[in-house]
């Protein structure tokens, strides 16, 4: 409680005995919202919204705003525990700290002494903080020469895609969202996954702008659109080309834009003028009239905007088609007004300081193998050989839920049931990972430790301080890591350093750590419309249809539709398109815990189209058999027109234990590649649907 301030903002106190606490949510969402947590004689009764923050303004999600449920939660992990029944039972005894992990210690300490690449951290972002995420974590790995691990899992695709067309994770402030004339909300879900650019689209909405939502799924933000121009997954690129098409026959174009600020237009132009709306219509499943009036939008517009999200990357050709949709706004000089242009992530434009978080040079020219996250599966049942290195013979997760979240579950459980693989798992519940653990290890929320974040939807810095003591005998992952450092005899200081410490060096100089004790948060100062002038940080400065980089890789220099490993009307025995997106009330499988979320959201469901439900038998709460080669999943048909023909979306994601059989949505999915960025393909993906 030392740590707590008062900072009264207006209203917040109800009395003198309480403190508000000022924090950042950790959660991945693009939203970053800034929290003040209220704090009476050392016990957090309530997590509000910052409403002095401009991007929060005082509102959370339906989530967070519960957000001492999930702190205080009956099931949070109070004390280290130990398997004591076969892997994967989820029987445990308590131990004390000391005897984890000194135990711990010794079994890394072995391994390591043969291959340390034989350990593999596997982390991802149920913390999306700079220092309870890869900081000491990394130092110890690093320090160790464990496997190396490609955090790939999200949005991998979309970053080597906006690297090799735009030069990085850069773009429009979000805040201008709110002057645009059209926005394309394109892959995006924004009212249940990114709610604060979605009051941003409202407020254009109110001035006269034009909405369009691209999406298979009819959502909810669908739904509140102009237009909804319902695509089959994985064939947005083919759109993107046509849209193209039309701009150049109909001489929607900005000639100087191009001429100055492009590089590869004339390659582009070829290609694009082979993708006339008809064509792109048999392969998107829209009609070429919907592509058409779209293109007229785009081309007739000004200000207009794109809001792209993950929802076309996790498919085969979701890098291509990124980059496809990312060149839009040169074609029409788009990015000349504040309001115009694209985001996908503000992230790059972060200055951290991430060597000196995480410190590779404690890897001392050892050069580790890496894993990617992806293929945890078939990574975990593999022998060691020369080409992969040795068989994964210890596995330490944090931040993560791989059980539920990565693809292709049937493998992934095969791997963790291995009677020889040691894992650790640092959790805050009993979670699918969690049960397969050898000593589960529990940790603290953010409520209960320090950490600084970046944020991948708008661009300030926030500053997450304490507010309550740790939970039980929680630790902050640091806190771990800086324990098990000392009993490996990693003696360098950067082993000693503070969480307090940790959150300074995250941006050094470049960011005022004084302002953000004060009030929370610091903008890092950016330009409006950034490319109004060109200025791309691409090696060529320009944005780059062509590019270079990708022909020296092999690859295709320019955006082209790739199809989907898994081609819709391809399937033969498996007829159905399949995606997963997120539960409005879940966060990935954060929160499925969280009772009064769970009972929104009721249970695990898919939506099926009417007409491919009749074809079936299936009605709305019967229970069906999703399956393909790689298994079986079921759960309560919801026959409605949010699924197109031919698409089945089944909402994810839930964890294994709560769903009907023990399973979830990823028993189906499969751990393919996408084409730039090694990503997953969670919505490529065909299936067939029967009454069970
Ligand atoms: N409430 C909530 N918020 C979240 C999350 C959550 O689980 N719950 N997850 C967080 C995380 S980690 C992420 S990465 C983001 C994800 O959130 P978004 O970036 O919104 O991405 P998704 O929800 O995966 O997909 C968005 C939409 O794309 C659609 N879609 C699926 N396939 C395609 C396709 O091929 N083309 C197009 N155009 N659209 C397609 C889906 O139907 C979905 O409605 O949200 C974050 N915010
Ligand atoms: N089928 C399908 N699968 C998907 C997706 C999908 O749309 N469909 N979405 C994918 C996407 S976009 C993503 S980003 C991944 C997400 O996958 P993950 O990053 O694994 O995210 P979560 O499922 O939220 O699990 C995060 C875990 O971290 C724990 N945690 C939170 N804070 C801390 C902390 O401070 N310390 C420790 N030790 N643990 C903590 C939480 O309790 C939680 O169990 O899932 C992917 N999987
Ligand atoms: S999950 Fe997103 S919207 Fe909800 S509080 Fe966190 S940052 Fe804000
Ligand atoms: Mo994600």
């Amino acid at each position: 409680m030392n740590h707590a301030i008062d900072i009264s903002p207006d209203g917040e106190c109800a009395d003198d005995s309480a403190t508000s606490v000022r924090g950042a949510c950790p959660h991945d969402c693009p939203d970053t919202c800034a929290l003040v947590t209220t704090v009476r004689d050392g016990v957090a009764i309530a997590v509000r919204g910052n409403p002095q923050h401009r991007h929060t303004q005082g509102v959370l999600c339906a989530k967070v705003s519960r957000y001492t449920e999930r702190s205080y939660h009956p099931e949070r992990l109070l004390h280290p525990l130990r398997r004591s029944g076969p892997k994967g039972s989820g029987r445990f005894e308590r131990v004390s700290w000391d005897e984890a992990l000194d135990d711990i210690a010794q079994r890394l300490r072995a391994i390591a002494s043969r291959d340390p690449q034989a350990i593999l951290p596997y982390s991802y972002a149920g913390t999306m903080g700079l220092v309870q995420g890869e900081s000491m974590a990394a130092r110890f790995f690093h320090r160790l020469g464990a496997s190396l691990l490609d955090r790939t899992i999200c949005s991998s695709a979309g970053t080597d895609a906006l690297v090799h067309t735009l030069g990085g994770k850069v773009g429009m402030k979000v805040e201008h969202f709110a002057e645009s004339r059209l926005i394309l909300i394109w892959g995006s879900n924004s009212i249940a996954s990114n709610l604060h650019f979605w009051r941003m689209a409202q407020q254009a909405k109110r001035a006269g702008a034009r909405l369009v939502c691209i999406d298979p799924r009819r959502t909810e933000t669908a739904e509140k659109c102009h237009d909804h121009v319902q695509l089959l997954p994985g064939t947005d690129a083919a759109l993107a080309l046509a849209l193209m098409h039309e701009l150049i026959v109909n001489d929607w174009l900005d000639h100087d834009y191009l001429a100055n600020h492009t590089v590869g237009w004339e390659a582009l132009r070829e290609r694009a003028l082979r993708w006339d709306p008809q064509r792109a219509s048999a392969i998107c499943g829209v009609p070429a009239g919907q592509i058409r009036s779209l293109a007229r939008d785009w081309g007739t517009t000004r200000p207009a905007a794109i809001r792209l999200n993950y929802g076309m990357q996790r498919v085969r050709g979701g890098g291509n088609a990124v980059r496809a949709v990312a060149c839009l706004p040169a074609l029409t000089g788009a990015w000349r007004h504040p309001a115009g242009g694209l985001l996908l992530s503000s992230s790059g434009m972060f200055p951290v300081d991430k060597a000196a978080l995480q410190r590779p040079d404690l890897l001392a020219g050892r050069r580790p193998r890496t894993l990617n996250m992806v293929t945890i599966g078939d990574d975990l049942l593999r022998a060691g050989s020369p080409q992969f290195g040795p068989r994964i013979e210890a596995l330490v997760v944090y931040n993560s839920n791989p059980v539920a979240v990565a693809p292709e579950s049937a493998r992934v459980v095969a791997g963790f049931a291995r009677e020889d693989l040691f894992t650790v798992v640092l959790e805050q519940f009993r979670t699918d990972t969690a049960d397969f653990a050898d000593y589960v290890l529990p940790a603290t929320t953010q409520l209960e430790h320090w950490d600084v974040h970046l944020s991948y939807g708008h661009t300030d810095v926030l500053l997450n301080r304490p507010a309550i003591a740790p939970v039980g005998q929680a630790r902050p992952n640091t806190e771990i890591f800086r324990a098990l450092a000392r009993r490996l005899g990693f003696d360098e200081p950067c082993f000693a350093e503070s969480d307090e410490s940790l959150c300074r060096a995250a941006y050094g100089e470049r960011v005022d750590f004084e302002q953000l004790l004060q009030q929370g948060y610091a903008t890092v100062p950016m330009a409006d419309a950034p490319f109004a002038h060109g200025g791309f940080p691409t090696p060529s400065g320009k944005c780059e249809f062509f590019s270079e980089r990708l022909a020296r890789r092999g690859l295709d220099p320019l955006p082209d539709h790739v199809p989907n490993h898994e081609p819709f009307g391809t399937g033969g025995r498996y007829p159905l398109a399949m995606i997963s997106p997120p539960a409005r009330n879940f966060l990935n499988s954060s929160f499925v815990n969280v009772r009064s979320l769970r009972d929104i959201e009721g249970e695990p469901v898919l939506e099926i189209h009417p007409e491919d439900a009749a074809q079936r038998g299936i009605v709305t709460r019967s229970i069906v058999r999703v399956f393909n080669d790689r298994g079986e999943y079921r759960c309560k048909a919801v026959v409605a027109d949010r699924a197109r023909p031919g698409v089945v979306n089944g909402l994810g994601v839930w964890w294994r234990k709560f769903g009907l059989a023990g399973t979830n949505v990823n028993q189906l999915t499969s751990q393919k590649l996408t084409d730039l960025g090694g990503g997953p393909v969670f919505y490529d993906c065909l299936v067939e649907v029967l009454p069970a």
